[in-house]
């Protein structure tokens, strides 16, 4: 198996498992990296998502070597049937996904990072958008993502050069949520993961469709969905032990529900 799953205390761990070539992403990775996330939206015990790299790197991308990829065969079929449903999957999931970045994420492993909620990156990771290095575009979302994670300047020259942008880099430009020395990096995510893990889950969700939704709409628009969502959440177990145990100055017990 190309990624390890293993599920407890409310977190997915979900793995890329191919060390040796970077956990660049032939067909049986993409595969089973989408299950992962089916299994994510579907086990309601499941309340946050890490996802990681075994190895020296976070991911090299799309697995150049695999034949459905050859120069001359239908990229589009592989996007179709691989990338676009996993960033959809990842986006959708109304469960917040941690990236743990440990090394270098290249090409579509960048992209899978940033289709992520909280991304935190070891210091001596690095991020390259490959792609035109090898004649191709940033896909995975990475041309709808990129501008609005750093802007259109910076989205461009990242794309264009492909140059390695070090972990730092993209934290001071606004890309990743946190760099942390590289030997914090594993309890950084696990006390990151374990937190979202205990939170209001629909809320999490909530935020996460609405932030989502929010490029595309109007302030009207906005305060309108705010208002349809606020509305959901107020009638959730989790706001009624919000509300009790900030009463009461306890700590309040969420149970995603
Ligand atoms: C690899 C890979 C790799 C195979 C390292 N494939 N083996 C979607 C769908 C359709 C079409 C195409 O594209 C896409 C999306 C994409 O992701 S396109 C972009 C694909 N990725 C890249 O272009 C990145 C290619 N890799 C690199 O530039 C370097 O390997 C990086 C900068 C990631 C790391 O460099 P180094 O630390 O110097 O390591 P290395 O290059 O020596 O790699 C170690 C091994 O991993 C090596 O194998 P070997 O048998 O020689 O030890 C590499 O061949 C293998 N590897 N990336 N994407």
């Amino acid at each position: 198996m190309s990624v390890i799953t293993a599920a407890a205390d409310g977190v997915l761990r979900i793995t890329l498992d191919r060390p040796d070539k970077l956990n660049a992403i032939d067909s049986g990775l993409a595969q089973a990296l989408r299950e992962a996330f089916e299994r994510a939206a579907g086990d309601a015990a499941v309340r946050a998502v890490l996802l990681a790299g075994n190895g020296r790197a976070f991911c090299a991308g799309q697995d150049l070597a695999d034949p459905g990829v050859a120069p001359g065969s239908d990229l589009g079929a592989a996007i179709e049937r691989h990338y676009n449903p996993l960033i959809r999957a990842m986006r959708r999931l109304q469960k917040p996904i941690v990236a743990r970045v440990n090394g270098v994420a290249a090409g579509a492993g960048a992209n899978l990072a940033f289709a992520a909620d909280i991304v935190v990156a070891a210091r001596s990771a690095s991020f390259i958008e490959s792609f035109a290095r090898i004649g191709l575009l940033p896909d995975s979302g990475g041309t709808w993502m990129l501008p609005r994670l750093v802007g259109h300047a910076r989205a461009t020259g990242w794309a264009m050069l492909g140059e390695r942008i070090t972990a730092e880099q993209a934290h001071a430009w606004g890309a990743i949520w946190q760099v942390v020395d590289d030997d914090a990096l594993g309890e950084t995510c696990d006390r990151i993961v374990h937190t979202l893990a205990q939170a209001p889950t629909r809320a999490l969700g909530a935020i996460k469709a609405a932030l989502e939704e929010s490029w595309a709409r109007s302030l009207d628009d906005a305060l309108e969905s705010e208002r349809d969502r606020q509305r959901v959440l107020g009638a959730t177990h989790d706001y009624r032990e919000g509300v009790e145990a900030f009463s009461a100055k306890r700590p309040p017990v969420f149970e995603g529900r």
